[in-house]
């Protein structure tokens, strides 16, 4: 009898952690990405890409139209990585062109850099121990431009 409780309490304490553990997953998956994992620009992007793993996400206004877009960094490949821009069309969704994005350590920035509409963003990283950025801006709902960088092509 007292060795079934005993097993009951392992049982519920292992249970216990699990959940906790599933918890911890579930809050560090939302950080990790930058975005809520329901986000709708996020869902779209996994419906067109359903074999790319998303790494990193901004939600920022990407083409100054008053509508938050979505810039997703994803696994393109083994060690490679590209970004493309979700956006908000206000009655759906499209995607822009996508472009190479750092491989190791992802951050994005978003900043006015010019003081005129849209907004730029800096995107860094790291590969091999070797580090990059570059500044970018989404021309035309179409092309990621790669406005100045420094060290891109090592990193991604
Ligand atoms: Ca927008
Ligand atoms: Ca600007």
């Amino acid at each position: 009898m007292k060795r079934n409780i005993k097993r009951l309490l392992i049982l519920s304490v292992l249970f216990i952690l699990g959940l906790y553990g599933y918890y911890v997953k579930q809050n560090t998956d939302t950080n990790y990405l930058g975005i809520d994992p329901d986000n709708e620009l996020l869902l779209f992007f996994k419906e067109t890409h359903p074999n790319n793993d998303v790494v990193l996400c901004g939600y920022e206004d990407l083409n100054d139209d008053g509508r938050k877009d979505l810039l997703v960094i994803y696994r393109e490949g083994y060690r490679k990585n590209a970004m493309i821009a979700v956006i908000d069309t206000g009655d759906g969704y499209k995607l822009s062109d996508h472009t190479h994005a750092p491989v190791e350590n992802p951050k994005i920035v978003f900043k006015d850099i010019d003081k005129t509409g849209p907004i730029e963003f800096i995107v860094s990283g790291s590969k091999d121990g070797k580090h990059g950025y570059a500044i970018f801006r989404l021309i035309d709902d179409k092309e990621i431009r790669d406005l100045f960088g420094e060290g891109m092509e090592d990193c991604c």
